[in-house]
């Protein structure tokens, strides 16, 4: 079955739940709301729906009701490679069933055919300055893209409400066949004196992306592991929430993109891999390139802390347990590169971090995130300029953002619009 039609009969299926819950149960509550919650940045208020992932605090991301290792078991793999295609990943997210092999070659295809960045963005780029953070570049050209918008030429045609998912999953697959290519245009414009190398029409999307990249086998399975990992975390993280919310408000899938890597940009969300890579390095130079006892480790973590900054890649605003994507990782570096002096910089952390964060007493969760893991790979292979790690981040990322948009359109999810309160009115409310 195509993609299309899978996702069709999803949604026909889905319609009357999400119906019938506003119709009769409409006033049900789900949450209440603290002072805290709302000064806080509304943590653990459960007022999001999405049915593509679930993150469960103790156990980490379920994609579709499927846990990390069972996504990158059941899913078919490419030939002679260890990782899935990432096309039937995207299957999955969208459809939440599993594809068969035939579903992945039909998108597989149908993806290539999409492919090619327009030249105007190039050109836009080239233009800007070389120093600019490769996050503003990538932001930069895939809204430039927005002319592309098949949902803009539909909507102003007077598109039916029923029909809003349409357009949005066309832009949608048109992004994601093109992401890759405009991230890593930007690598080799950025970083290899503007060398672009053009897409191989024989290659997947995580094959192609490696292959553009100018990085050899097995980076082409590590751009698999890596988009499929960073692809969705739930709804309330900043940048699938940016995403969301910029969509809600009709805005095409190139405006909330670009909103959504504008999120991912900062040190507190996706920039951490970057920021981890950075801190590292900063242990290797004091440390003289040695590994570090872990006593000495402990000196440099507890230095961090108390020159009141925070020790990066560990740590969650959800998560209460190690992450199951810096699992995966260390799996696959235990398996590929188990001497590379980074990673045992980044395994005695493991061992030092999480009980100094808890003697601290501060961090909710002591333990490491994705980004603790990921850069290391990424510099193993030759990926050393670590200013671009969020951009793999955000071609991740857009998997599952674009995937809600697609069912935000399908099930008829309205503008969003929290109401806020002065400060006065919450001291009237804490009666002070
Ligand atoms: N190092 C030092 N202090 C930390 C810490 C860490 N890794 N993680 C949390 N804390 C501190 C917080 O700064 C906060 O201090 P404050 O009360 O003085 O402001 C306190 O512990 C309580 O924070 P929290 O409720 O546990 O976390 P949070 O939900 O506010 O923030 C996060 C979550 C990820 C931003 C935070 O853990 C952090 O800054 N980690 C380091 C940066 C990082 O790795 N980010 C990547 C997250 C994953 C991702 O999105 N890519």
């Amino acid at each position: 079955m195509t993609l299309k039609e899978a996702l069709e009969t999803k949604i026909d299926d889905w319609r009357p739940r999400t119906t019938r819950l506003l119709k009769e149960f409409g006033d049900v509550k789900v949450s209440d709301v603290s002072i805290s919650q709302a000064i806080g940045g509304a943590r653990g208020v459960r007022c999001l729906v999405t049915d593509i992932s679930y993150l469960d605090p103790n156990e980490g991301i379920r994609f579709r009701g499927h846990t990390i290792p069972e996504t990158l078991a059941m899913l078919p793999k490419v030939p002679g490679k260890e990782m899935p295609f990432v096309e039937g990943h995207i299957y999955l997210l969208l459809t939440g069933q599993v594809p068969t092999e035939d579903d992945v070659a039909d998108l597989v295809e149908d993806l290539k055919r999409r492919r090619g960045v327009p030249g105007y963005v190039f050109d836009m780029l080239r233009a800007m300055p070389l120093d600019t953070h490769p996050m503003t570049l990538f932001s930069a050209g895939i809204l430039a893209m927005q002319r592309e918008s098949a949902y803009v030429e539909a909507y102003n045609e007077g598109l039916g409400k029923m029909d809003h998912w349409q357009p949005t999953l066309e832009d949608a697959l048109n992004l994601w066949a093109r992401l890759p290519e405009l991230g890593a245009f930007i690598y080799r414009l950025k970083y290899k004196g503007d060398t672009p190398i053009a897409p191989d029409p024989d290659l997947d999307l995580g094959g192609d992306f490696a292959h553009m990249m100018g990085i050899d086998d097995p980076y082409d399975d590590v751009a698999r592991l890596y988009f499929i990992l960073h692809s969705d975390h739930e709804s309330g993280n900043v940048s699938a929430h940016a995403g969301h919310l910029v969509a809600s408000a009709l805005s095409d899938v190139y405006y909330a993109t670009s909103a959504m890597i504008d999120g991912l940009a900062g040190p507190l969300h996706g920039l951490a891999n970057q920021e981890v890579l950075r801190w590292i390095q900063g242990v290797m130079d004091k440390m003289g390139g040695v590994v570090p006892t872990e006593e000495k480790m402990k000196e440099f973590v507890w230095d961090t802390l108390n020159s009141g900054q925070v020790v990066p890649g560990f740590g969650h605003a959800v998560l209460r347990k190690t992450d199951p994507r810096y699992a995966e990782q260390r799996n696959f570096c235990l398996k590929h590169l188990p001497d590379d002096p980074i990673f045992k910089y980044v395994d005695v952390l493991y061992k030092v971090v999480p009980p100094i964060l808890e003697e601290q007493g501060k961090a909710k969760n002591p333990w490491p995130n994705v980004d603790a893991q990921s850069g290391v790979i990424q510099w193993h292979y030759g990926l050393q300029e670590y200013d671009f790690y969020t951009v793999l981040f955000g071609i991740g990322r857009s998997l599952g953002v674009l995937s809600n948009i697609v069912w935000d359109r399908a099930l008829g999810y309205p503008i969003e619009r929290p109401k806020s309160l002065t400060t006065a009115m919450l001291e009237e409310i804490a009666g002070v």
